[in-house]
């Protein structure tokens, strides 16, 4: 679908689901009207660098550098530096490969000379091409910790990678979110945004550490525009990752409606697979479509079919 829209769009992401909407959105919407807003609760400290593992999934899949297979980190990437680690008797369990390390080298050392993290990510993504707003939401600290059965509350990338998200997850929490500030450039995309979209990403773990900060929740809930989730859920599991897991861990059931409930005022529109169809709870606006985007026509498409749907008059 080749439409092109004049919507200023607001898109609130994760990292592997969501990078594959915001890249449909991309091919459809100027850049000037496009802003990706992204979950920095998965954002820790590792070897003494700053890893903002959604910025950069979002950035490589927008710039094209983005490692097809894994979703995450740069196309045939070496891993000299991880072998030079275990020469020295180290045991790394995060993959960074060495043209990613670039990233990191870069964003710490300007974050250490006293940037913010949006204005990093802005010069990273231009850098690299981005035309469109790529943005943290908070530039404060928002650390999301996992309270899991085994291991007692776990760092969000030790649960992730190094236990692969095999620990019972017993609660989850936003740490310093309670007082965290949006950023003013975030604040101002909300403001104007004609348009407000939640991707397929992990809610419990990408969109809840967003909308845990209180004036993010102010500033979406302010706006009368459509503000439209995509389930993440599609015919009883996740897309991709923990989501039905730590569903089901969590007490809940494990359908689409569960994750539009979670969203509750937060969103007046929700987008269902096709599969899911008897399963549709008119609670808000819906829609029913494909939504699982295998590859990147299907982005594309996706991305056209939500912003025709949300510009009708219907969708509020
Ligand atoms: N995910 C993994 O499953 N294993 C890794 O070793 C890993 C390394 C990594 C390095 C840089 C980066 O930007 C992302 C990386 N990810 C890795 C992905 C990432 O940790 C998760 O997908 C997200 O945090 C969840 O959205």
């Amino acid at each position: 679908m080749a439409l092109k829209t004049e919507l200023r769009v607001v898109a609130l992401v994760g990292g592997v689901g969501g990078a594959k909407l915001a890249y449909g959105l991309s091919q459809l919407i100027a850049p000037e009207n496009l802003t990706i807003l992204v979950n920095n609760g998965d954002d820790f400290w590792h070897y003494g660098l700053r890893i903002c593992p959604d910025l950069d999934t979002v950035m490589y899949t927008l710039s094209g550098l983005v490692d097809k297979t894994n979703g995450w980190g740069v196309a045939g990437d070496t891993i000299a530096m991880l072998d030079a680690l275990r020469n020295l008797g180290e045991q790394p369990w995060f993959r960074l490969g060495d043209r990613d390390l670039a990233t990191h080298l870069v964003r710490t050392s300007r974050l250490r000379a006293g940037e913010s993290l949006t204005d990093i990510t802005r010069s990273l993504s231009a850098a690299l091409g981005i035309q469109a707003s790529l943005l943290p939401v908070t530039n404060d600290d928002v650390p999301t910790i996992v309270s899991t059965r085994e291991y007692g509350d776990l760092d969000f990338q030790t649960y992730f990678v190094r236990y692969r998200w095999q620990p019972s997850v017993s609660a989850i929490r936003y740490q310093g979110a309670e007082s965290a500030r949006l950023s003013d450039s975030a604040l101002a995309a909300i403001q104007s945004a004609d348009l407000i979209l939640i991707a397929p990403s992990n809610p419990w773990l990408s969109v809840g550490p967003m909308l845990a900060i209180p004036p993010m929740r102010e500033a979406l809930l302010a706006r009368d525009v459509p503000r439209i989730a995509i389930s993440p859920i599609v015919a009883g599991q996740a897309i991709k990752g923990p989501a039905a897991k730590l569903m089901a861990e969590l007490g809940y059931s494990v359908t689409p409606h569960t994750v539009a409930a979670y969203y509750g005022d937060i969103i007046n529109g929700f987008v269902y697979d096709r599969q899911d169809s008897d399963l549709v709870v008119e609670t808000v606006r819906t829609l029913v479509t494909d939504t699982v985007m295998k590859n990147e026509a299907d982005r594309v498409r996706l991305a056209g079919e939500i912003l025709a749907w949300a510009a009708r008059d219907d969708v509020r």
